[in-house]
């Protein structure tokens, strides 16, 4: 193996050039785990930690080692397994999401990726809000975007869906898939270049594992039934992963994102949709529900074809799915602001009854 084939590129060796002359060796970081990472070199593969300069010298979260990273490492000497991270690499692209807390903080989710595959499933759990938000942040990630709707064997409506998802995805190509079929996964084929980079996102449960063992060609990844009803199943990924398929192209997996947060959620829906929020605004009656009303200028402009029908089931769906998402996380982060603090009380109280039992 050699750094090309890890995804090293001219633009990095000229960032390196400081650390190599102190003698760093240059690492990608393959998986993550809690305060260490796999770093892996055209050698070998090892466990690393941060530098306490690095990590003193760190304060954003996002400025830590995501999957996917470079890295300037210092092997242990006496030890073939270990090594320490100095620096983190300037990124060439990121994915990031907001981690939820009481303060929003950007956590990198992979970094330096090619393609990002913004995995859906067009089952019970199909949403389009969802597919907005991870498009704001795809868009917002330097890399190329690519949305798949999975498991079309479970439908019948996927043409219909996907004309739906193209309405929202503009430029954006939109390819579906169904990964238990074979050959069901061609359609990504353009996209899996030897020495690039691409990561799956989406919900857990929507197939991300599955397609890549099946472009892999073996089980690389462990994939679970969904026992539950609602189709929600377990995390099965439960780490972000780098592997490398047989055909050199390097591939992130992650487990699925329950909290991507939609931020600029209402601005998205607005700026896709402007000219039939301008529509809406010619109706006659001002409450029109753009039904059965006289004077509609929705069912004016679909019965002259100015308006196409999927879109306006794009838009009406985009509405009823925001506006359930923002009384959820309304309700949500207050239940969390809630917690937290009982969490903080509780451990002030048990700070004063400690001392207070020492006097
Ligand atoms: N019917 C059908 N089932 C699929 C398809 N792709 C995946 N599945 C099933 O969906 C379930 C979840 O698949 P996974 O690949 O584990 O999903 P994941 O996106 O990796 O989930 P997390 O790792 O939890 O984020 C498994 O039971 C798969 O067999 C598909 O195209 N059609
Ligand atoms: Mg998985
Ligand atoms: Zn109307």
């Amino acid at each position: 193996m050699t750094l090309a084939d890890l995804g090293w590129t001219d633009a990095l060796a000229a960032a390196f050039a400081p650390h190599a002359a102190a003698g760093r060796r240059p690492a990608r970081v393959t998986l993550q785990l809690k305060g260490f990472w796999e770093v892996t070199t055209p050698e070998t593969a090892r466990l690393a930690e941060c530098t306490g300069k690095f990590l003193n010298e760190t304060t954003a979260v996002a400025d830590m080692p995501a999957v996917g990273d470079w890295v300037a490492i210092e092997p242990l000497p006496g030890d073939d397994l270990r090594a320490l991270i100095h620096a983190v690499l300037p990124r060439r692209t990121k994915f990031s999401r907001k981690a939820a807390g009481l303060q929003e903080v950007e956590q990198v989710v992979a970094a330096n990726v090619d393609t990002v595959f913004l995995v859906s499933s067009l089952d019970a759990n199909f949403n389009l809000r969802r597919i907005e938000r991870y498009l704001a942040a795809a868009r917002a990630s330097g890399a190329q975007p690519v949305v798949v709707l999975n498991k079309s064997d479970l439908t019948k409506q996927a043409a219909a869906l996907r004309a739906e998802v193209e309405v929202i995805a503009r430029d954006v190509p939109v390819v579906v898939t169904s990964a238990v079929r074979r050959g069901g996964v061609k359609a990504l084929a353009a996209w899996l270049q030897p020495h690039t980079t691409v990561a799956f996102l989406g919900s857990s449960g929507v197939g991300k594992s599955t397609l890549i063992n099946e472009l892999v060609g073996e089980e690389v990844q462990f994939t679970q039934e969904i026992r539950d009803i609602d189709g929600k199943g377990r995390h099965t990924t439960t780490q972000r992963e780098l592997l490398i398929s047989p055909d050199g192209v390097l591939i992130i997996d992650t487990p699925g994102m329950r909290e991507l947060q939609p931020w600029q959620a209402d601005e998205a829906v607005d700026d896709v949709f402007a000219d039939i929020r301008a529509l809406t605004l010619r109706c006659k009656f001002t409450d029109c529900s753009h039904t059965v009303e006289p004077g509609c200028a929705i069912a004016a402009a679909l019965a002259d074809g100015t308006l196409a029908l999927p879109r306006w089931h794009s838009y009406q769906r985009l509405q009823r799915e925001t506006a359930f998402e923002v009384r959820r996380v309304d309700r949500r982060a207050s239940q969390k602001h809630k917690t937290a603090w009982k969490k903080v009380t509780k451990q002030l109280r048990q700070r004063i009854r400690e001392k207070s039992g020492e006097e």
